[in-house]
């Protein structure tokens, strides 16, 4: 029965049905984290990955370990996303080694093993099922294992290994020497462009990622009230990830109220909410190792103002506008170039922008670019066909450098407003080399007065949008943002 429930399910989601559950907000999430099960289906996704990289790796090794510098600040062990990316496997303390053609071969170690972490960390597989599980060529212990790859690194091959694993790049240029020619490359070279195509086992992980996320914003939906701190709202947050098998948030969550809503990456989440705020909430559950990343912006006492309307409303169109633009063949950055036009037109409307025509008066508004990929990493690898400056300095009418968007490819949307409260002071330091003084003094004389009827205003409206052939399939749909809708659940 449970098989045809989630056949059901993954129908729904390849239909491209978009109706978010009808008025009562039923989201379609289960505790089962069953659906995490390493299966022999899921063996063959890791299998046809490694298969995939040992193609384009023409000599020279991959070494991968599975825990990293950066799993220390997480809540709960979770490893390396290269490692677990190509082998499935996800105990700590243990290394994957994959060695060129002719004689590919995938070498896997056991963790070590003693009294003490049997007695603090419980047992681990045994060698047998490690192999029948996970498929390696061969097990190594660890010692053994260590030992393969001093005498590999002392030699003068190619290395594939996580750059970003600091730790353990000092470690392979110790067994290196000073004499040592081994070259060590970025494993991101070789997986990147794998790990932007999503496969269907990976989008069903980031749809239920979103469905527990999107559960969380609508229970804050039903709790939020003055006089709550900001960190009761996250209690409800991350409470509700837990109690749907989410192990932990992918990032960090923001939690920002009031003036701390226009902080962008706002994380101290300790204020005393208040009558008359705007909550910001820039959340992401992680299921399976897959993270969401989904914003709401909703009013603290239940009913937007007339100012927060307005400016809701005009990130809203723009969202909804960049949504539109993201299907295949469309470039990366379309989404955010259709955004930025509703965003500069209604700000010229409003009196916030005196020449929609200025790149100044736009940056002032417009912080970044509202796209990245997402995936195992809350802002996933692959090349998006441009830097954060490039994006940042184009405008509509100027032809588009990114990249084409292919079925498969996840990507968010979030633009957003920002009304910081020394907003209009920090022009000069921000943007004395573009524009001179007098024209900054101008616009500030100018937009001030209605400047400050939207002060301490921040709404970022965030969603996680999957490509495909017909077009896009919003994973995070079941999270309410229109006015009425947030307005009704929070009556
Ligand atoms: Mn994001």
């Amino acid at each position: 029965m449970k098989k045809y429930v989630s056949l059901f399910i993954y129908l729904l989601i390849l239909s491209g049905c978009t109706n978010p559950g009808g008025r009562s907000w039923m989201i379609p999430v289960t505790i089962d984290p069953s659906d995490l099960d390493y299966t022999p289906s899921s063996m063959e996704s890791f299998e046809g990955r490694r298969q995939l990289l040992s193609d384009s790796l023409s000599s020279g090794y991959v070494i991968l370990r599975s825990a990293d510098q950066g799993s220390f600040n997480r809540h709960e062990f979770r490893p390396n996303n290269y490692f677990y990316y190509l082998t499935g496997y996800t105990a700590r303390g243990s290394y994957a080694i994959l060695g060129p053609e002719p004689q590919a071969t995938f070498t896997l170690s056991m963790p070590p093993q003693s009294i003490r972490t049997l007695i603090y960390e419980g047992g681990e597989l045994e060698e047998e099922e490690l192999m029948e599980k996970y498929g390696p060529d061969r097990t190594l212990s660890y010692r053994e294992i260590r030992a393969l790859i001093d005498s590999i690194a002392k030699t003068d091959t190619v290395i594939y290994m996580d750059r970003s694993d600091r730790t353990f790049l000092a470690d392979l240029q110790r067994m290196a020497g000073e004499n040592g020619a081994a070259r060590f490359r970025h494993i991101g070279e070789l997986v990147d462009e794998l790990r932007v195509i999503k496969e269907p086992m990976e989008v069903e992980f980031l749809q239920k990622a979103c469905n527990i996320t999107a559960k969380a914003l609508t229970n804050v939906m039903k709790e939020c009230r003055p006089d709550l701190y900001e960190f009761q709202i996250e209690s409800v947050i991350e409470g509700t990830f837990l109690e749907y098998g989410s192990a932990m948030p992918g990032f960090n969550s923001i939690v920002g109220s009031g003036p701390n809503s226009t902080i962008l990456h706002y994380e101290p989440n300790t204020r005393l909410m208040e009558d008359g705020d705007l909550l910001l909430m820039d959340i992401g559950a992680e299921y399976g190792y897959y993270t969401a990343d989904i914003t709401r912006t909703i009013p603290v006492n239940g009913k937007f103002s007339p100012e927060q309307r307005t400016i809701y409303q005009l990130v809203l169109d723009a969202q909804l506008a960049a949504i539109e633009q993201m299907k295949p063949g469309n470039m990366f950055m379309d989404g955010h170039m259709a955004a930025k036009e509703v965003i500069v037109k209604g700000l010229t409307e409003l009196g916030l922008i005196t020449d929609p025509a200025s790149p100044w008066q736009i940056k002032f508004y417009i912080l970044y670019p509202s796209s990245h990929y997402l995936g195992m990493d809350v802002h996933d690898v692959g090349e998006m066909g441009g830097s954060f400056s490039t994006f940042m300095e184009q405008t509509p009418q100027e032809s588009q450098e990114s990249r084409v968007l292919e079925p498969g490819m996840v990507l968010t949307i979030e633009p957003g407003l920002y009304f910081r409260e020394k907003g209009l002071e920090q022009l000069h330091e921000i943007f004395g080399d573009e524009a001179d003084s007098l024209e900054i003094a101008q616009f500030i004389k100018d937009v001030g007065p209605v400047y400050e009827k939207y002060m301490n205003i921040g709404v970022r409206i965030e969603d996680d949008i999957l490509i495909t052939t017909g077009g896009n399939i919003n994973l995070s749909r079941y999270a309410p943002k229109e006015i009425e809708d947030i307005e009704q659940i929070m009556r």
